[in-house]
């Protein structure tokens, strides 16, 4: 039997490295599309690489973007996948809306480019596509819990973007035949999820706070509710759509839902910390103001312009038809995610008692 090849585009983001990780393991070629930047960017994935010099190599690196056509059409020719997983994004709400345009460019029109270089290399019966859609779709709910039959109304420019998205991929695969899926994810995070979205800032926050690295957190709106998964089981999700006789869009969410508040209070419950809420009149009743530890604050800066209230997945559909179910619930994402981030603070203390400089990151 021949190896399937695959292409990650967003291959050094937190999805793209545990769907690396899975395809390998599958026996999959796996090629990844990074950016250049100026330094290093491949911290998620630096346990996978393979030195170009070694031969009959599974995973392979290449520098391309989403927003340059022509380094998009050069690698799908080079590498002809059988499958096309497009996580490549701007993925950060708040960040959309200081760039707009960029995030357009990259998650709207960076879809189409793929499509389009699909059709163009001919590749439309070869080539298996996955779009990384999201519940940011749903925005201002039209209903709960949310369906693939939901209504969209996007609330940011990231949202509005990845709308196009969406509509590009459903219109590609009904125009040329495209075997085209979107997944609608919603959130999911991990030990490896970007330092400034708000789990992991909590998880870090309050690691460093435990080791004495910092002794407050800011946040934005703490009665924001999501529906909180662990990437791991989405990406698995992301594969198994793309198996299927015929494509289909899945959406992918536990069905819980809890507050960026409860989230807090679990993970300081694992490390053992008590809570002192501060500002924007948001105390919490169950922990001791007066003598609590640590200090979360509300700084009206990490509000956004319009705002995602509550999203609360109904993954019936990929129950039944897949057979998918998350494996791993919210108390054990919350440990493993307090966990890694006590390793990381505990070498950050270290660095600090031998004397060197440890930088403060607060986003
Ligand atoms: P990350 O932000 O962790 O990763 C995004 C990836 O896209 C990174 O590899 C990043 O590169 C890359 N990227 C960004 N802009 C460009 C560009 N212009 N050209 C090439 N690559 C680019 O996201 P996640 O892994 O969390 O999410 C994966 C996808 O799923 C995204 O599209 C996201 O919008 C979507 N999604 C995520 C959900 C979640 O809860 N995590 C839920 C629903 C959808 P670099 O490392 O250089 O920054
Ligand atoms: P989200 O994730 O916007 O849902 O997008 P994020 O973790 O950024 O925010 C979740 C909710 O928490 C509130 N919040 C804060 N958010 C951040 N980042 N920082 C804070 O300090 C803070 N305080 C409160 C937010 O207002 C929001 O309501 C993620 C991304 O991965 C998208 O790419 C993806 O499409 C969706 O999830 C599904």
């Amino acid at each position: 039997m021949t190896t399937k090849k695959a292409l990650i585009t967003g291959i050094t983001g937190q999805d793209g490295a545990y769907l690396a990780e899975l395809l390998l393991s599958k026996g999959y070629e796996v090629h990844g599309i990074k950016r250049r930047t100026s330094l290093f960017n491949t911290d998620r994935i630096d346990h996978l690489y393979q030195d170009p010099q070694q031969s009959e190599r599974r995973f392979i690196l290449h520098h391309g973007d989403m927003t340059d056509s022509s380094s998009l059409i050069r690698i799908m020719q080079q590498v002809q996948p059988d499958e096309l997983y497009n996580l490549a994004a701007q993925s950060h709400v708040a960040v959309s809306f200081e760039e707009p345009e960029y995030t357009a460019d990259s998650d709207g029109i960076g879809t189409l480019r793929l499509l389009e270089a699909i059709r163009i290399l001919g590749l439309e019966r070869k080539t298996r596509f996955y779009q990384a859609s999201t519940s940011e779709l749903y925005g201002k709910v039209q209903e709960v819990p949310q369906s693939e039959t939901t209504p969209f109304y996007p609330r940011s420019p990231y949202a509005v973007a990845k709308l196009y998205a969406y509509w590009i991929t459903v219109n590609y695969r009904e125009a040329y035949g495209i075997y085209a899926c979107n997944g609608i994810l919603f959130n999911h995070e991990s030990p490896r999820r970007g330092e400034t979205f708000v789990t992991r800032k909590i998880t870090r926050g309050l690691a460093r706070i435990k080791l004495g690295l910092q002794d407050r957190i800011y946040l934005g709106n703490l009665d924001a509710r999501r529906d909180w998964g662990h990437a791991k089981d989405y990406v698995r999700m992301q594969w198994m759509m793309l198996q299927q006789d015929a494509p289909e869009d899945f959406v992918i969410a536990t069905g819980h839902q809890y507050s960026v508040r409860d989230f807090v209070a679990a993970a300081a419950a694992e490390v053992g910390i008590r809570i002192r809420w501060e500002g924007a009149g948001q105390l919490e009743k169950g922990f001791d103001e007066a003598t609590g530890a640590c200090v979360v604050a509300v700084d009206p800066r990490y509000f956004r312009p319009t705002e995602v209230e509550t999203l609360l997945g109904d993954a019936t559909k990929a129950r039944e038809r897949l057979g998918w179910s998350p494996e791993i619930g919210f108390e054990a994402l919350v440990a493993e995610m307090m966990r890694e981030d006590l390793k990381e603070a505990e070498k950050d203390a270290l660095c600090r008692r031998e004397g060197f400089n440890v930088a403060e990151r607060h986003e």
